[in-house]
């Protein structure tokens, strides 16, 4: 089906197991195996991200480009509809079932909305093509509400009116646009959605237009019959100095405050989560705990820089501890691993696009592994269901059940007249060995 000469040095990667030197093979991600009661390709959900792996090409601050990302294109639609056939080659080739968009990212931007609107349109209609012969989804379709100068204060807390509703319109388009792809659900990253100074920022007046903002667009998905959710995705600073989407536990008071937790899940990325401050494990685990854990953009950071470098992710002690997060939460209902990642500005060949996914694919299925194995194993949910287990009797049952008052607790804690004796180790470096013992034995 090759239609492109971009990727022609990739083959075809089947899965090789663990011994394998072939590095155009998989070790660990066998897409037809059966884990949890569905194929590893459908438990998880890899997906391309359409701006790292079609679009980006090693700018960064200090130099430009060093990837050739011109397809050998003619011009500008030629080279959107171009980017379409070597998306899907690549997908077909690495058995990823699902890619990511924001609008500008899959056609240019016109003179006008219009215009950008029949460009993307047009574009639409090659990925429809495409989709006839590729298996391919959209996960998650998104509005790039922070590129063009327009939104330099915002779009959805942008302090003009006429930039707030040309934001709308343009998420609208993108919304219809998502459903016509077939895809499950709808993103919000709050690109510029924060602010530089609070001498010129309401912030009050802003999260308030953010969540009318975020209501409209819900209630038209909906209208639409968008088969998913809507996502959030947080961030805590970059581009602005202070994003409104800090972290999960933010988004979910403003979820709350605002009626949206229904329709509303968080897209955890593990470069956003170091960000803000908290592991990748911490994002995921309130998530869970609240009841809105929803997909997640896998990738890692560098902890010696203070920025999002969208690494891909290789790192399998923390690839296992998301997986044990999304087999607590029962797999992921609607979402999936995202690839928000770039291969470094050095690894420029398109050959290092597809070892990148290999690398990150093969990071996740073995996590995933490990992670059934520890579950299996038993040895952290016996020390976790042991350290409280003192709630399971007595007057722990009684706290947990509401029976017991105020005064209750004062008569036992009297009677008792000290407590230290019922405390015990967390037992962290133990438990810690314990889980090098299941990766590593
Ligand atoms: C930016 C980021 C975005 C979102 C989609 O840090 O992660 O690519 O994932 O807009
Ligand atoms: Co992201």
């Amino acid at each position: 089906m090759s239609t492109t000469q971009f990727f022609k040095n990739v083959p075809y990667v089947k899965y090789e197991g663990p011994k394998t030197r072939n590095p155009f093979a998989f070790r660990y991600y066998n897409p037809d195996e059966i884990v949890e009661g569905k194929t590893m390709k459908e438990y998880l959900n890899f997906s391309l991200s359409w701006w790292h792996t079609l679009c980006a090409d090693g700018t960064d601050m200090f130099g430009r480009g060093t990837m050739h990302k011109d397809f050998g294109a003619k011009d500008e639609m030629d080279l959107a509809k171009k980017k379409v056939q070597a998306g899907f080659e690549f997908m077909e080739k690495l058995s990823i079932p699902y890619f990511c968009f924001h609008d500008r990212d899959l056609a240019p931007e016109g003179k006008t909305l219009g215009e950008s609107n029949e460009k993307l349109d047009e574009v639409v209609e090659e990925i429809l093509k495409q989709q006839k012969k590729v298996d391919a989804k959209v996960l998650w379709g998104t509005a790039n509400l922070f590129n063009h100068p327009r939104y330099m204060h915002g779009a959805g807390t942008s302090p003009f009116a006429d930039v707030y509703a040309f934001a709308m319109a343009q998420v609208k388009k993108c919304i219809e646009v998502t459903i016509k792809l077939g895809g499950r659900n709808y993103l919000f990253w709050g690109g510029r959605e924060g602010y530089e100074t609070l001498l010129n920022t309401d912030i009050g007046f802003e999260l308030d237009n953010m969540a009318r903002f975020l209501t409209m667009a819900r209630d038209y998905g909906r209208k639409l019959g968008l088969p998913g959710v809507f996502f959030i995705e947080p961030k805590p600073k970059e581009p602005t100095k202070h994003q409104y989407d800090f972290d999960t536990a933010t988004v979910y008071g403003f979820l709350l405050k605002n009626h949206l937790e229904k329709d509303f899940r968080v897209n955890i990325e593990a470069n956003h989560a170091t960000l803000a401050g908290h592991t990748f494990q911490h994002e995921l685990a309130v998530a869970r705990a609240n009841g809105i854990f929803g997909s997640i953009d896998a990738n890692q950071g560098d902890l010696l820089l203070g920025w999002d470098t969208d690494q891909f992710p290789t790192n399998v002690y923390e690839t296992t501890l998301c997986m044990c997060e999304v087999l607590k939460a029962g797999g992921f209902q609607y979402g999936g691993l995202n690839f928000d990642a770039k291969a470094r500005r050095g690894s420029f060949t398109p050959e290092d696009i597809a070892l990148s996914y290999i690398a990150g694919m093969d990071a996740f299925a073995l996590g995933l592994r490990k992670a059934i194995e520890l579950r299996e194993d038993g040895v952290l949910d016996k020390a976790l269901a042991d350290r409280y287990a003192s709630f399971q009797t007595g007057i722990g049952k009684d706290i947990v059940s509401g029976k017991a008052t105020i005064e209750d607790l004062e008569k036992y804690a009297l009677e008792k007249g000290e407590v230290l004796d019922s405390v015990k180790s967390g037992r962290q470096e133990y438990l810690e060995n314990e889980m090098n013992r299941v990766l590593f034995s």
